[in-house]
């Protein structure tokens, strides 16, 4: 059975593959797994049979043969699993390849999502101006231990895993900051990631339900 992911119907980055679908999208895309999307609005998703599938009524989301999940850590570790090329076949590389999944969604994350809630929601403040120094400078550090390990290597750790999707999906998130311009090795990692034809492919996809929505406004 073709599995079924969520998305905006209306995503707020205006289809720059900013919205969490990217990354359900991009590892279907890597294994070959066809999918169907079906798209929600804001309000959709806070109606009781979308938090049936999503308890904070949010996207995306994941439905395949009666299984139900949701966060995009589990989904995209779920594709991996299941399908050939996003995790090593050998047992410790495998390891190591979710402790990338886990160190970019709880480690490389969190600040840089700190970065978002300060620009988007904090901006008014009459702290906002301390503030975002600080974040950045927390950043900064994430940033810096990251490029140290990546050296010049293309990936974290042998070939492209499923480490490197969320990696780069979490990355590409300060695409507009400059942030990423001080760490050479980091912003040429984004680009690789994104040349990936399996990338360019899920993005194609996104994009083209912003540019459908807008035709249609
Ligand atoms: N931990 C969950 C996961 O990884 O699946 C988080 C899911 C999540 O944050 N979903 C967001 C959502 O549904 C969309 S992706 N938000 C609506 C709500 O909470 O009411 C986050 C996102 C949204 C928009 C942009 N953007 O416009 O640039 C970027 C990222």
């Amino acid at each position: 059975m073709i599995p079924t992911i969520t998305a905006f119907a209306h995503s707020p980055d205006r289809g720059r593959g900013q919205a969490r679908d990217m990354r359900v999208r991009w590892a279907l895309e890597e294994v070959g797994q066809p999918y169907d999307v079906r798209l929600v609005s804001f309000e959709d998703m806070k109606q009781p049979a979308h938090r049936a599938l999503q308890p904070f009524g949010q996207i995306p989301t994941y439905e395949e043969d009666g299984l139900v999940l949701f966060e995009t850590g589990a989904i995209v570790l779920h594709i991996a699993e299941r399908h050939a090329g996003l995790l090593p076949a050998d047992a410790n590389a495998r390891a190591r390849a979710i402790s990338w999944m886990f160190c970019a969604l709880n480690t490389m994350e969190p600040p840089i999502l700190d970065r978002q809630v300060a620009i988007f929601m904090e901006g008014n403040e009459s702290w906002h101006e301390q503030r975002l120094p600080k974040v950045d400078g927390r950043i900064r550090d994430r940033l810096g231990e990251l490029s140290i390990r990546l050296g010049d290597a293309d990936w974290l750790d042998g070939d492209f895993s499923a480490g490197d999707l969320l990696m780069v999906t979490v990355l590409r998130r300060l695409n507009m900051s400059g942030l990423l311009r001080d760490y050479p090795n980091l912003d040429a990692y984004v680009t690789r990631g994104e040349a990936r034809p399996a990338f360019r492919r899920a993005f194609a996809a996104q994009l083209a339900v912003f540019t459908a929505a807008s035709a249609g406004d």
